[in-house]
């Protein structure tokens, strides 16, 4: 008995050592495993507290891109996962393919505040259905929607998101599945008024996110918000991979879910609806906040403050590009009829575009759409709408009423790449001409690969594409400025500025730039700004006070204001002059009546050296900061003029609000070498002594005649005040 007691007590500690072994290794394992996971967990968002987890991956891919590569392979992971307490499913029966929509009837006005405010918002919708794509237009008036579900991607990856709309909308992603984890990624208007053409994702600078990086088959929580008016209504979400070429596509029903299935639920049961930050109740608010972010039209362009950038030493790019003939088709050397040059005059075009676009003007539509055949053809702006078959819903179109769960497809619409040359000249509210993004990528990619190809530049790395103007010519090829900031070995920035030419694509359609002989632009040429006066004191010292914040801004000390007074009563200009704080000036005093042509004249006659350039200019202008680079940009000696395009603002707008039209027709505003307006004969004093307007054109004339060619860019924050004609010296519709 002791025996057998002994030999099972001795089998049950062998047993229980056996046990504890096992369970020893089988704990290591587990925790290495666990470890194993909190690794990837570290990297990845999931769950409501991480709410920036994607920003500092972002962050990392962008500095560390081999790291990057190693985050892409670890979450490879399968289409259903456990993932800690959550199953991550990107389909099931019951949710997938649909998200909520919610209705929200008789409720009128265009922006979404007139939604927010609303007081059965956002719980006590009179619908509630699901739509199975995020391209919907239920055909109705004076109602608001509210789209919301879960967005599983398809790729690990950085993705922008588009919004389209009419009226007003906006996009809220989260960062992971929770509600309240969402930022606006994109939005369609502030006041009410916008709206866009279906599928024109380009009209505002709001419309389009910046890049965020997602994870394949995570779930992230959305809502949409829209609002529609009356007239016309569509909403729109699309969604592209961050490449270059990036098109824009509706998000569908294999990317979807719902957030919550209410088919069984009673409408008086709104426990589930999420509040979020862009949607809760109000009730309790006192002063209902909007979130709305920085207004479109007001937005910072790189462009604005090119002149802060230090340029690349120009020895570097010396023989960057081989050299080539230059001499568009468009250059004449020949008298021309008086009046004519007016209607020779091209536009160029830019990217990125700078939203010089008057986005809220009644004419919009007839600036743009129209000149689309398909807008032509069909039936307007629901030519652009393709409607989808929805299996699942059976079709109740009744003709009466909204049929809610309607959805479509759309394909990107870009208006300002379609402007064609005879918008730009009769459309008073188009701006400029917005290069597509594929063509302008295609120059810029030849131009790094020069500079990567030679032993200075080798180092430089593109950080922003700045400014890409083009010039073309149909018959041989486009000119084209490309300024581009790049960052060097040492973590400089720098930007180069450079004028390259692209012969017409040949069969190949292969881009060979090469560099236009004598056409660079000098960034140390003087600028004379040169303005004829008589009285308009206030106006006069508006004139100084803006060339002083000029100067201000940019402390360009080769710029020089030349005012010829024409003996003004109510100031003593001289006086004014001496103490502004301006890097230079010139002051003339003229007898006899007021003549801008003989005023101008005189102050090009004071300056001496003729590699300077001159701008010939008015009163009543608001400049931008850049005025003075832009003008050394654009003109070049011998070969070409600047003639930027103003805007003349309406009587209640302001710069900060900058409602108006471009002065498409005025000349009066130039820029020109000495050496150039000297050629050419100068002003002319003699026919334009007495006689008003028509000068402008009559110089232009004389430019394009001399074989020179004209720069025509509308030119961001450059207004002309709104101002009556009374106490006027006389009318003059040129300036
Ligand atoms: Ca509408």
């Amino acid at each position: 008995m002791f025996v057998v007691r002994a030999f099972n007590q001795r089998k049950v500690m062998w047993y229980s050592f056996c046990l504890l072994i096992i369970c020893t290794v089988f704990y290591v394992f587990i925790s290495l495993g666990a470890y194993h996971v909190d690794a990837i967990e570290k990297k990845l968002p999931a769950g409501p507290a991480k709410t920036n987890v994607n920003k500092v991956i972002n962050k990392r891919i962008e500095n560390e891109p081999p790291e990057a590569q190693e985050i892409k392979q670890s979450v490879e992971i399968p289409p259903c996962y456990a993932h800690f307490s959550n199953i991550f499913c990107p389909k099931t029966a019951s949710t997938s393919g649909r998200v909520n929509m919610h209705v929200f009837e008789d409720c009128c006005g265009g922006s979404l505040d007139h939604l927010r405010n609303n007081l059965l918002y956002p719980l006590f919708p009179n619908v509630r259905t699901t739509v199975s794509r995020l391209a919907v237009s239920p055909q109705w008036s004076n109602y608001g929607l509210r789209i919301f579900g879960y967005l599983y991607p398809s790729e690990t990856e950085e993705y922008i998101f588009a919004v389209a709309s009419d009226d007003n909308s906006e996009f809220w992603l989260s960062l992971n599945e929770s509600p309240e984890n969402l930022q606006l990624l994109a939005h369609v208007g502030e006041t009410g008024y916008e709206w866009t053409a279906p599928g024109e994702y380009w009209k505002f600078a709001s419309q389009i996110s910046k890049p965020i990086l997602l994870v394949k088959n995570m779930k992230y929580f959305f809502e949409v918000l829209f609002k529609q008016n009356s007239g016309a209504d569509h909403l729109e979400i699309a969604w592209s991979l961050n490449h270059d070429n990036g098109i824009f596509s509706v998000i569908t029903s294999e990317f979807l879910s719902l957030y919550e299935d209410e088919s069984s639920l009673q409408m008086g049961n709104i426990d589930h609806i999420p509040q979020t930050k862009a949607s809760y109740d109000r009730l309790l608010d006192p002063i209902p906040l909007s979130p709305h972010p920085v207004r479109d039209k007001i937005r910072e362009d790189p462009r604005d403050h090119i002149y802060k950038y230090n340029m690349l030493d120009e020895s570097y790019l010396k023989d960057l590009f081989p050299e080539c003939h230059y001499k568009p088709s468009y250059i004449l050397n020949e008298q021309i009829e008086r009046y004519q040059g007016v209607n020779l005059i091209q536009f160029s075009s830019v990217y990125p575009n700078d939203y010089t676009r008057q986005t809220n003007d009644h004419n919009d539509e007839m600036c743009f759409y129209n000149q689309d055949p398909s807008f032509q053809a069909e039936k307007g702006l629901a030519a652009y709408l393709i409607e989808v078959e929805d299996p699942d819903i059976q079709k109740t179109d009744t003709g009466e009423g909204p049929f809610w769960q309607r959805v479509y497809d759309v394909k990107p619409l870009n208006a300002a790449s379609k402007q064609t040359a005879i918008v730009a000249n009769s459309c008073r509210t188009a701006g400029n001409i917005v290069m597509s993004q594929s063509h302008a990528m295609s120059i810029v990619r030849v131009f790094l690969k020069a500079l990567h190809s030679r032993e200075e530049t080798r180092g430089y790395s593109l950080l922003h594409v700045v400014n890409v103007v083009r010039r073309e010519d149909e018959d041989l090829g486009s000119r084209y400025l490309v300024e581009l900031e790049l960052m060097g070995p040492q973590g400089q920035k720098v930007l180069v500025s450079r004028y390259v030419y692209a012969k017409a694509e040949d069969s190949s359609k292969q881009v060979f730039l090469c560099s236009p002989k004598a056409f660079n632009w000098n960034p140390s040429a003087t600028v004379h700004v040169i303005v004829a006066v008589k009285d308009q004191a206030r106006w006069i010292i508006q004139f100084i006070r803006e060339m002083e914040k000029v100067y201000r801004a940019t402390g360009d000390k080769n710029f020089n204001v030349i005012i010829v007074d024409y003996n003004s009563s109510d100031i003593d200009i001289e006086k004014r002059l001496k103490k502004a704080k301006l890097p230079s000036y010139k002051f003339k005093k003229m007898e006899g009546n007021f003549q801008r042509t003989g005023g101008l004249q005189a102050g090009i006659d004071l300056v001496e050296d003729e590699n300077s350039i001159l701008f010939l200019c008015d009163l009543h202008l608001y400049y931008p900061v850049n005025i003075i680079n832009s003008i050394r940009k654009y003109c070049i000696e011998g070969k070409m003029v600047y003639a930027p395009v103003v805007m003349r603002l309406d009587c209640a707008a302001s710069p900060r609000a900058p409602n108006g039209f471009w002065e498409i027709a005025g000349y009066g505003l130039m820029g020109i070498y000495k050496s150039d307006m000297d050629r050419i004969g100068g002003m002319n004093t003699r026919e334009f002594k007495d006689k008003w307007g028509g000068e402008d054109w009559e110089l232009l004339d004389r430019i394009l005649g001399n074989g020179l060619e004209v720069e025509r860019l509308h030119l961001k924050n450059f207004f002309h005040h709104f101002h009556s004609r009374r106490g006027m010296w006389v009318t003059n519709d040129s300036g």
